[in-house]
């Protein structure tokens, strides 16, 4: 079957940040249909727009899939409640774990429940910086690239993470 290089971007402030991130991780190379996992270095990041809470863990896999995106997204969403995701708290909450599908292959998609690209990517350095570490050379389904990207970001807010 063919597969699909897929990005997802993971984030979490809640219950040990850092393990969250990377348990999930160890989640994505357990899932049937994801069959080879890259990951980006961890950063410790500010909330976005000043939120008042704890400060995230973020960071983005490279899988290889041959899932279809909604297929996808079925399983981001079951490891988010295996990570006791609350869904009940509202959006841009805190939370234990978030996963974002941020690229599938150079599709572009606009359904109820998938926006991909994903519709933040491009004002995340959090996004960005992991996604030019796994793929410097990647290109954009809008034909731009993650350098010219890269170009429109700072680093404010974000630290990796030393291990
Ligand atoms: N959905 C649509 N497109 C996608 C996609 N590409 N990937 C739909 C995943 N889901 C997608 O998501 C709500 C619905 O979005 C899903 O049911 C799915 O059908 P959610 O995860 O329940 O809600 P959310 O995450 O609270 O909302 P949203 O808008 O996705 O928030 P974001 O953009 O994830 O932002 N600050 C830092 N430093 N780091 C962070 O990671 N994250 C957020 C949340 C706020 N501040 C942050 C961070
Ligand atoms: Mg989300």
């Amino acid at each position: 079957m063919n597969h699909v290089l897929a990005y997802i971007g993971l984030g979490s402030n809640l219950d040990n940040p850092e393990q969250q991130v990377l348990t999930a991780i160890d989640d994505l190379r357990a899932t049937v249909g994801i069959d080879d996992v890259k990951v980006s270095s961890l950063y410790r990041t500010k909330p976005m727009a000043d939120m008042d809470q704890p400060d995230y863990v973020n960071a983005v896999a490279q899988v290889a899939t041959t899932l279809a995106p909604e297929q996808l997204l079925d399983e981001c969403q079951k490891i988010e409640s295996s990570h006791d995701r609350d869904r009940s708290t509202g959006r841009w909450s805190a939370r234990t774990l978030d996963l974002d599908i941020i690229l599938y292959g150079m599709e572009t998609i606009a359904t109820e429940r998938l926006t991909i690209p994903h519709y933040g990517m491009h004002e995340r350095n959090f996004v960005l910086i992991p996604l030019a570490e796994l793929d410097p050379d990647l290109s954009l389904p809008d034909n731009t690239t993650i350098q010219n990207a890269l170009t429109k970001i700072t680093t404010e807010g974000l630290v990796k993470i030393e291990r």
